[in-house]
């Protein structure tokens, strides 16, 4: 007898807060800048109403407190397929490829998250997980030991691979094999401190890129970063310095407008953490690792391809007129640069919809829930006629250029390497063991859905 199962947004939201008490414990500053945001989130709501409406009316005021992404890098194929695996039991899919080398880092990677309007109500929860590229080290014998290192490690525990595959025979897990299923897999998201390898191998594997070092020397791919949803990322910029933590420069992603589009981030410094490393003697030699540290976000809509073809030209635009420095000597010209390049990107709901620029779901009004309507009408003359109200979707993903930002910023300035860019999304999918989803397709669904459902609501009324 199998069954009933724990559905799989119970099994995802029930992980996601478990790898955030998890990370409490072990990065304190986590649970410092969880407390900043929810102080924030707070105040951000009873400052605008309309916004609190708006939440409360889509059903997603509860998940904002809740939601939360995670990062992880992983160091083989055979990694990174189990991991598709075992976030699959958990209702989280690969949507997207993002290619890191453009921006000097040696990896690309996929988010997997919750698909769908439904899920993503229940909780959001998402992890952004990269791949290493050794293909892109130059050094042929580090490359092979470093290969060597990652094929001696096993990163999931034997009851971790178990359940994945008995989830995956019976179509699901009860509750008591749910549980055991995530404390098994939070295994494969500690922080280890004792090193896979030598000091001098490290060394190495540093000199070649410290996100080598970072994947290749331990025995699995702690949780790097988990990172709260803001819903003023500038008031929680300002504030990191009263609470002990030093902001990067600068935010990541669009300007501060009224209508946020997209992805803003920001993040705080690696730590530096004392790790030891195998000595010749068999004994343990005592050193240090910088990896983990804080972000915080603040998600706005998703643009459709148009949409964010604007936002790629405008982003580029302003930094052809100034890059953002990493010592922050510039942030106040970047910021300024920024603000003036996004003057033609509309900053109203209402023109943000009409040139066809985001996705919004459609919901019927008070007075349309009490009103008849042709049921042909267009959606625009249902807006009109106040029978039919728009909000934005949510951006669930990542953006490239800011993914890029908060790499570099965590891997110190010393760190600028130069690749040649080297998008190769038909390998990743062949090491992941599937095709990676389209952001735009699940977009488009949720609101092509939200239109029938109001439609046939609509009819609904007609017909009492
Ligand atoms: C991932 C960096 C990207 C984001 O929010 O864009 C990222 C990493 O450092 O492993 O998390
Ligand atoms: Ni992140």
């Amino acid at each position: 007898m199998t069954g009933p199962f724990t559905s799989t947004d119970a099994i995802r939201s029930a992980f996601s807060a478990a790898m955030s008490a998890m990370y409490r414990a072990e990065v304190p500053a986590y649970g410092t800048l969880m407390e900043l945001v929810a102080s924030v989130n707070v105040e951000a709501l009873d400052a605008d109403p309309a916004l609190r409406d708006a939440l409360t009316e889509t059903d997603t005021l509860d998940r904002i407190s809740e939601e939360r992404h995670g990062a992880i890098r992983l160091g083989t194929p055979a990694e990174l397929a189990m991991m598709r695996r075992v976030f699959a039991v958990m209702g989280m899919f690969p949507v997207g490829y993002y290619d890191l080398s453009t921006a000097g880092v040696p990896v690309h990677s996929t988010a997997f998250r919750p698909v769908g309007d439904a899920a993503l109500k229940k909780n959001p929860f998402r992890v952004f997980t990269s791949l290493l590229r050794l293909d892109l080290i130059g050094d042929e014998a580090l490359r092979s030991e470093a290969e060597a290192t990652l094929a001696r490690r096993a990163i999931f525990t034997p009851e971790a691979i178990a359940l994945t595959e008995k989830a995956e025979r019976q179509g699901g897990l009860d509750a008591a094999d749910a549980e055991r299923f995530i404390a098994a897999v939070l295994e494969t998201f500690r922080w280890h401190d004792r090193a896979n390898v030598s000091a001098d191998m490290y060394h190495r594997l540093h000199d070649a890129h410290r996100l080598v070092a970072d994947v290749v020397s331990f025995r699995g791919p702690h949780i790097n970063h988990l990172t709260p949803r803001t819903l003023d990322i500038d008031l929680v910029q300002a504030r990191m310095p009263d609470h002990g933590i030093a902001p990067k420069a600068v935010i990541e992603g669009p300007p501060t407008r009224k209508c946020p589009i997209l992805l803003r981030q920001t993040s705080f410094k690696a730590l530096e953490e004392p790790v030891s490393f195998l000595g010749p003697d068999g004994n343990w030699q005592e050193g240090s690792h910088t990896a983990r540290f804080g972000e915080i976000e603040q998600r706005g809509i998703a643009l459709t391809p148009r949409g964010r073809a604007l936002y790629d030209e405008l982003l580029n635009a302003s930094r052809a007129v100034v890059r953002p420095a990493a010592d922050g000597s510039n942030a106040r010209e970047y910021g300024a640069a920024l603000a003036e390049a996004f003057v033609p990107f509309p900053d109203s709901w209402a023109e943000i919809r009409s040139a066809g620029l985001g996705y919004f779901t459609y919901s019927l009004t008070e007075k349309g829930r009490k009103t008849r309507a042709p049921a042909t009408a267009s959606v625009d003359t249902l807006i009109e006629a106040g029978l039919v109200r728009f909000d934005p979707i949510v951006y669930e993903d990542f953006l490239p250029v800011s993914a890029a930002g908060i790499f570099q910023s965590n891997l110190g300035d010393d760190a600028a390497h130069e690749f040649v860019a080297n998008p190769n999304q038909q390998r990743f999918e062949r090491d992941l063991g599937a095709k990676v989803l389209d952001e735009f397709d699940d977009y488009a669904a949720i609101e092509a859905a939200s239109v029938a459902a109001a439609r046939a609501a609509l009819g609904v009324a007609r017909a009492a």
